[in-house]
């Protein structure tokens, strides 16, 4: 059967250019000689990835759908961005740290899959180097997949990493570039778990799913590359050399990375006494002085504003059915409201502080605008992205959300948005507007 086949083959193979011997190097199959290789170390490790990629795909999306992108210009992927906008559904202000746990979550998985996709990559290394590279129009879209697959999930890593470590080495916006490689990566990927089902099932069928983690050094075996359908091309090693460590070595050392890695990213995240965990992030220790010492994400002076800007002559303006100057002296003028609220950024950092200023509701009163239908907030800041952001009817009507006007007792400092900034529960950190002075309340 299986001489017939290899007799018939030649003959159905189309002339393709590629000598029938590999060059030297890495197409050779006896060039990979690690025994731990093959489809069960590649399973297992796929079986750790995969739910930390669904977390992420999931907490992804619902971050998108926070920024509420069908209000004003709150899209950063542009109007009419491919599908799953979840347009018409209004981002809740309940719990307020909703944002802060699903995009803690988002960063945290993200980090904690990093360790264990380079584990997984280096498992199935010697199927990237298949000789020869293309055998039919099949094998072609195929590798064609897997090089989406490959390259997907190393520039979502890649930019979801530079972006909490704020490094944007590329000319491309982050949001986009992230957003838009996802539907590739996670398109490639839903072929290739379908495609894949079958081996992971039979290794761990033949091999058992944790048997394999029993074997100590001197009980690691090479894995037979028998256990692939004919004719597919294994991971495991023809020539494999002589062991030195074991597979559960391997795994322990992958499974301790990945938790210290995910580890650091939850010391940002959750924040309070867990911050000082956060030994890589960027954004350092804290910032500022007594009350106003937590991170900051632009510092007044990076988007060039100065405290000329801000001084006595500073007024808001707000509008609605009607249009109000106010000053900071008459904002405090009015009730205050103190409410403790996270600052949840998209980086996945987030800090709990006590907030005192106006509600919006009360804003929105004073202008004849109650029961709007959303807020258009724009930022004295002329430079730089982040300067405006337009809230939904329930961001407004919740009376935790607030113009800011203090902060643990104290002024703003100017870095945190002196004289006004937005806090809304639940808001994604980047709408959280700072040195505020328009505000136009509108109805449909
Ligand atoms: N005008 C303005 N507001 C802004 C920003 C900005 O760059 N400019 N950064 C936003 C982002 S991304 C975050 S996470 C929060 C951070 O607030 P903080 O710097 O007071 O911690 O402010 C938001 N408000
Ligand atoms: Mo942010």
């Amino acid at each position: 059967m299986r001489e017939a086949s290899a007799v018939s083959e030649p003959a159905r193979r189309p002339p393709l250019p590629f000598p029938a011997k590999p060059p030297p190097g890495p197409f050779r199959r006896d060039f990979w000689r690690s025994p731990l290789r093959g489809p069960w170390l590649a399973s297992f490790l796929s079986s750790a990835l995969l739910p930390l990629i669904v977390i992420c795909a999931i907490t992804g999306f619902i971050s998108h759908a926070a920024y509420d992108p069908d209000l004003g210009q709150n899209a950063i992927v542009g109007p009419g961005g491919i599908g799953f906008d979840l347009y018409g559904f209004n981002w809740p202000t309940n719990p307020a740290w909703l944002y802060a746990f699903t995009q803690g979550l988002h960063v945290v998985a993200g980090v904690a899959a990093i360790p264990i996709l380079l584990a997984k990559l280096w498992a199935v290394i010697p199927q990237f180097f298949e000789w020869p590279p293309v055998r039919s129009v099949a094998h072609m879209v195929d590798r064609l997949g897997l090089a989406l697959l490959v390259g997907g999930s190393v520039f979502v890593f890649l930019t979801g990493v530079q972006n909490i470590g704020l490094w944007y080495p590329w000319p491309f916006n982050f949001v986009p570039a992230h957003y838009y490689a996802a539907f590739v990566f996670l398109g490639a990927l839903a072929l290739h778990v379908a495609t894949k089902l079958p081996t992971v099932r039979r290794s761990f069928r033949e091999r058992g799913v944790i048997a394999p983690l029993r074997e100590d050094l001197q009980h690691t075996r090479p894995e037979p590359p028998s256990t692939e359908p004919p004719g597919e091309h294994s991971s495991a090693p023809t020539s494999p050399a002589a062991p030195t460590i074991s597979r559960r070595g391997l795994l322990a050392t992958v499974g301790a990375g990945s938790a210290a890695v995910g580890i650091i990213a939850a010391g940002q995240a959750i924040g309070g006494p867990f911050r000082s965990l956060a030994v890589l992030a960027p954004h350092g220790p804290g910032q500022g002085t007594g009350p106003n010492d937590f991170q900051i994400n632009k510092t007044a002076a990076s988007v060039g504003i100065g405290p000329a800007d801000v001084g006595p002559s500073w007024q808001l303006t707000v509008r609605g059915a009607s249009e109000m100057a106010l000053s900071r002296e008459d904002l405090l003028r009015l009730a205050q409201s103190t409410q403790s609220l996270p600052i949840a950024c998209v980086e996945g950092w987030s800090t709990t502080q006590d907030w005192t200023g106006v509600p919006l509701a009360e804003l929105a009163r004073l202008v004849g605008a109650e029961g709007s239908d959303s807020l258009f907030v724009e930022s004295l800041q002329q430079s730089g992205a982040f300067n405006q952001t337009t809230l939904n009817a329930g961001q407004i009507a919740d009376p935790r959300s607030l113009l800011a006007l203090k902060v643990n007792g104290a002024d703003l400092s100017l870095d945190h948005g002196f004289p006004a900034r937005l806090i809304v529960p639940a808001l994604p950190g980047v709408h959280n507007t700072k040195w505020v002075d328009t505000m136009t309340f509108r109805t449909a």
